[in-house]
């Protein structure tokens, strides 16, 4: 059986508007836009793994919201798992500190106006069929 190592993937929302970030890291995936997130380390709950990875690279603090039903395929042995999750009342807003060099809010009519990594395009469509159902 294949271990899959799980990378979580934040659907970080203000109201409606979802934040979207560019990659400025590893070059292969530069210039593409994401879900903010990383890998689960051992022993870590996905949710606290959110949590730490929007602090560490986006300076915010969040509290997650609901996972969003599905994974998604990475490069072997990865896979991406989405939460919703909403900034805590007083974190600082999101600022790129690490892997990022842009960040946008994107209204639901925009979210398609970012190149997204292949890989987040179907979750993304999640979120945004979710978005639209309240
Ligand atoms: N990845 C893809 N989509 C995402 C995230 C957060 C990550 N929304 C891919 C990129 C890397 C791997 O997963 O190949 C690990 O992510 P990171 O730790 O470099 O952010
Ligand atoms: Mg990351």
């Amino acid at each position: 059986m294949t271990e899959r190592i799980v990378v979580v993937g934040a659907a970080l929302l203000d109201g409606d508007r979802l934040l979207a970030a560019r990659r400025s890291a590893p070059p292969e995936l530069a210039g593409r836009w994401e879900l903010p997130g990383g890998k689960v380390e051992p022993g870590e709950r996905p949710e606290d793994a959110l949590v730490r990875e929007l602090r560490e690279e986006l300076g915010v603090e969040a509290e997650v919201v609901e996972r969003v039903p599905g994974s998604w395929p990475l490069r072997a042995p990865y896979e991406l798992r989405v939460w919703t999750a909403r900034l805590r009342p007083g974190s600082a807003g999101p600022e790129p500190l690490q892997d990022h060099d842009e960040l946008r809010w994107l209204a639901p009519a925009e979210i398609w106006s970012v190149p997204w990594l292949e890989q987040d395009v179907p979750a993304v469509r999640q979120v945004l069929a979710r978005l639209a159902t309240g």
